[in-house]
């Protein structure tokens, strides 16, 4: 046993992103200098066999099957919301109630009236929360976010965005349980608007500001399914694909993709950012490299392709020797470790927080409103 200071941490969900969360958990203390070191104190999931397998095989010490019980728990410091969208709200109420740090999966809430009222019973509590918008935390992407911040592209002009999985094309994949909550509009709120199109969103307003207004078109292609726990057919709510045009408050221009349709993709995120000085773009399935061009380069001008592994790199001299790469999951530990060091630096915030969480939620919801009623939306 270390003598760091302990987070005790509780866990509502045991599927892929209770994996996720919880291998941040295990490697975080391991790997960055933190004074706080996570301890897996509980798992909480309905099934009891399931919850407990989770509970072993990652090394938690307890399971509970009631999420009440868990939030009710006096050894638990944070609760870490890993369940499906629908249970999102009632969780991190009450957690914030009973004064407990939340770190919350993303969209935040079903809608913009949930998600602000989560950030506002966080806010009443002064609990700290996190939203695991965890694609700002891929060293090439924190690497962009430093390029803007040193201003090295001048005045921007275009933002563009995809996210593009092709795995719901068969009318035979039914919707409800596991990850397939994801098509049932009552446990997720929207397609992929608010599961693909967030991660877009939030990326989008961390390095470019404020979106301040959309013009959406979205389409649901497979229009009923087969609900896999009640075997009944039920219409499909959510969008299957969803595009927009949208405007940035430093006035430049964007547009945005995403589709479970798009045959061949599994999981496209690419975004690109074009300013006077210089342009960059990133692609998830090739997430180290960073293309930069910048028009200073006078006559050896053209696109770099940095692959950004070396120890000047953001979060990479605390993993293996320069020119090796990490993976998806290290995202997850990154943004922990962000959380982690707000916690000693007190005053400090972390961001993705709950207030972060509302500002792409209200994106997502003029986004839908736009789609629907044919319609540009204005964001405040
Ligand atoms: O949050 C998203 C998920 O719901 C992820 O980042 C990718 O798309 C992987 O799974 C889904």
């Amino acid at each position: 046993m270390s003598n760091k200071k302990k987070l005790r941490i509780g866990i509502v969900g045991y599927g892929f992103m209770g994996r996720a969360h919880t291998n941040a958990y295990r490697q975080v203390s391991r790997f960055f200098d933190c004074e706080y070191e996570p301890v897996l104190k509980a798992a909480c999931g309905r099934n009891e066999e399931k919850v407990k397998a989770f509970a072993e095989n990652w090394g938690y010490e307890s399971t509970e099957t009631d999420w009440r019980r868990l939030v009710e728990r006096d050894d638990i410091d944070a609760i870490d919301i890993a369940a499906p969208n629908n249970m999102h709200k009632e969780i991190a109420i009450a957690a914030a109630e009973a004064g407990k740090m939340i770190l919350c999966e993303k969209p935040l809430g079903m809608n913009t009236a949930e998600s602000k009222e989560m950030a506002a019973a966080a806010k009443k509590a002064g609990v700290k929360t996190l939203v695991w918008y965890n694609y700002r935390f891929i060293p090439a992407v924190t690497m962009a976010k430093n390029l803007v911040d040193a201003g090295k592209l001048g005045k921007i002009y275009h933002y563009r965005a995809n996210f593009l999985q092709d795995w719901t094309i068969s009318e035979d994949v039914p919707l409800g349980g596991q990850a397939l909550w994801r098509l049932d509009v009552d446990a997720s709120g929207s397609g992929v608007t608010g599961d693909l199109l967030a991660h877009c969103i939030d990326t989008a307003m961390w390095l470019n500001g404020p979106i301040t207004s959309v013009s959406a078109m979205t389409e649901t292609f497979v229009k009923e399914r087969t609900h896999s726990e009640t075997g009944e057919k039920k219409s499909v709510g959510v969008d299957d694909a969803c595009a927009f045009l949208a405007r940035f408050e430093n006035g430049s221009l964007a547009i945005f993709e995403s589709s479970r349709y798009a045959r061949g993709h599994k999981a496209l995120y690419t975004f690109e950012m074009n300013g006077r000085d210089a342009s960059f773009a990133w692609d998830l399935h090739d997430m180290h490299r960073l293309s930069y061009y910048d028009n200073a380069d006078g006559d050896l001008r053209g696109w770099r392709s940095i692959h950004v592994s070396e120890g000047e790199h953001p979060y990479m001299d605390k993993w293996w020797v320069p020119g090796l790469n990490i993976g998806y999951e290290h995202s997850f530990t990154h943004c922990l470790y962000g959380f982690l060091k707000s916690l000693e630096d007190g005053e400090a915030g972390f961001h993705p927080d709950f207030s972060d969480g509302v500002k792409t939620d209200v994106v997502c919801e003029a986004v839908l409103e736009s789609a629907k009623t044919k319609s540009w939306q204005e964001i405040e």
